[in-house]
């Protein structure tokens, strides 16, 4: 029972420190010069590891280094506060 316990333990903390990779659908982007802007938002903040935009598909990628370290309504403040709207948030 304790060595079930430990490994439950174990599994909980790899998980509270494991990577986090968010897609975000993004509407309004339409040039490089937006997702430059955007690439730049995201960089500013420690927390994020690696960040993508890809225009034709409106998608953009951000890897945080630890999961639940970028809440939804920050990635919406972040995009809203830049003139485009968020249209999904997916994690994993
Ligand atoms: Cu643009």
């Amino acid at each position: 029972m304790k060595a079930l316990t430990f490994s439950l333990f174990a599994l909980l903390s790899i998980a509270s420190v494991r990577a986090e990779d968010i897609t975000v659908k993004v509407n309004g982007m339409v040039c490089s010069l937006c997702a430059q802007g955007i690439q730049k938002k995201f960089k500013a903040i420690s927390s994020v590891q690696e960040i993508k935009v890809d225009l034709s598909s409106k998608l953009v990628s951000i890897k945080t280094q630890n999961a639940n370290d970028l809440a939804d309504d920050k990635i919406k403040t972040i995009i809203t506060e830049a003139g485009y709207n968020v249209a999904s948030i997916e994690r994993k």
